[in-house]
């Protein structure tokens, strides 16, 4: 058994995250999230109070920070302002989280000599051409389009120089687009779902030819957990799972799982810089590491994850008005 610290276990990935490592392992768990408007404590509601541990606060917050490290074995940092077309609206928060925030967590580490995973995107690789035979592997070279893909990149790169530079013992992981419970209503897969329940047409950018490599939220966490127990020091990881789709696709998919025509839905305002298509090749982690998704199949999860949203509307209708408002300012 270890004491694990997870930032952002509040938010999608985190919190599924900590279910996974409730579920699979006797590891108790520290939560470490400021609850911002992406955190939300109902994701954590039904899980064990002898296993975990909720502490709010700030990764910016180094004595908060200190004091945690001081008593965890490792720590799996995936706070972080996540969504793209925020970062268009107003990049600051994405500077003081995804950079100032993994830095105060590397000092920690380095003082406190912790074990420490970090959790990166495929965006910081930019975007591929939709014919291009070639996927991103842990080579390719870093060329981020948003203010979100670049303050990920500069918070990959920091723990890249805290390994080179003071030895700090921390593994890297870049996860392709994920799906599943618990993830906000203002990112794709959910806003449509919840759209179609509210009876709102589906909101489609631009042609919606766009490509995202989609993976379940739960292997995202087994890949996470591999690494953690088996990842070698200093090493990055892609992780994905085969799961390239176009948008538009995505879309029809969800009207017809949902009973409705496929082309109910609507054209709205492109994003800007919209990265065209993001594909991970995966190898390393299969071959290194022996791991392999679990869900193979897309549809079969996502008909799971629009379950989720009907059945869990307590928990994403706070927050559904409030985000219609902010696309609607902007014609998307
Ligand atoms: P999310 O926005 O759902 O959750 C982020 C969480 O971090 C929230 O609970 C929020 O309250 C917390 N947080 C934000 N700023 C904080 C701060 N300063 N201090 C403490 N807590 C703070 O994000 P997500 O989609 O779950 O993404 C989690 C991580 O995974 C991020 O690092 C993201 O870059 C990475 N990632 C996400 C995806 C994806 O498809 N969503 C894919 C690859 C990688
Ligand atoms: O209403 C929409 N309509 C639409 O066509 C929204 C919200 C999005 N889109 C498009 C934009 C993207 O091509 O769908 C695709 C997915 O959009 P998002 O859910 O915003 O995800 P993306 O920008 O691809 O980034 C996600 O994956 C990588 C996460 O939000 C990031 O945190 C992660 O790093």
């Amino acid at each position: 058994m270890a004491n694990i610290l997870v930032t952002g276990g509040a938010g999608f990935i985190g919190s599924n995250f900590v279910h996974y490592l409730v579920n699979h392992t006797d590891h108790h768990v520290t939560v470490l999230d400021a609850l911002t408007y992406a955190g939300n404590l109902a994701s954590l509601a039904d899980l064990p109070e002898n296993r975990v541990t909720f502490v709010k606060g700030n990764i910016t917050d180094a004595p908060l920070v200190d004091e945690l490290f001081s008593r965890t074995d490792s720590v799996v940092h995936y706070a972080a302002e996540s969504h793209n077309d925020n970062s268009l609206h107003d990049p600051r928060p994405f500077l003081d989280t995804n950079i100032v925030g993994t830095f105060t967590l590397l000092e920690a580490a380095r003082k406190h000599d912790t074990r420490l995973h970090h959790i990166s995107t495929d965006e910081v690789y930019g975007d591929l051409e939709l014919d291009d035979p070639e996927r991103f592997t842990e080579s390719t070279p870093y060329n981020p389009s948003s203010p979100y893909s670049s303050t990920k990149a500069g918070s990959d790169l920091l723990v890249r120089a805290w390994v080179r530079s003071f030895g700090v013992r921390a593994t890297l992981s870049n996860c392709s687009n994920n799906y599943g419970p618990y993830q906000h209503v203002e990112k794709f897969i959910p806003r449509q779902i919840t759209n179609v329940i509210r009876g709102i047409q589906p909101k489609l950018y631009g042609a919606g030819e766009n490509v995202r490599d989609w993976i379940h939220a739960d292997d995202h966490s087994s890949a996470v957990l591999t690494i953690l127990d088996k990842g070698v020091l200093g090493e990055t990881y892609l992780i994905g799972a085969d799961g390239e789709r176009n948008n538009k696709d995505v879309i029809e998919l969800i009207l017809g799982l949902m009973g409705q025509p496929t082309d109910a839905y609507e054209h709205v305002t492109d994003r800007a810089g919209h990265d065209l298509r993001y594909a991970i090749d995966f190898t390393k982690l299969r071959t290194e590491l022996g791991w392999t998704p679990a869900y193979g199949d897309f549809e079969a999860g996502l008909a799971a994850t629009i379950q989720w949203y009907r059945d869990n509307e307590a928990w994403w209708a706070p927050a559904k008005d409030g985000v219609e408002a902010f696309y609607a300012t902007k014609g998307q």
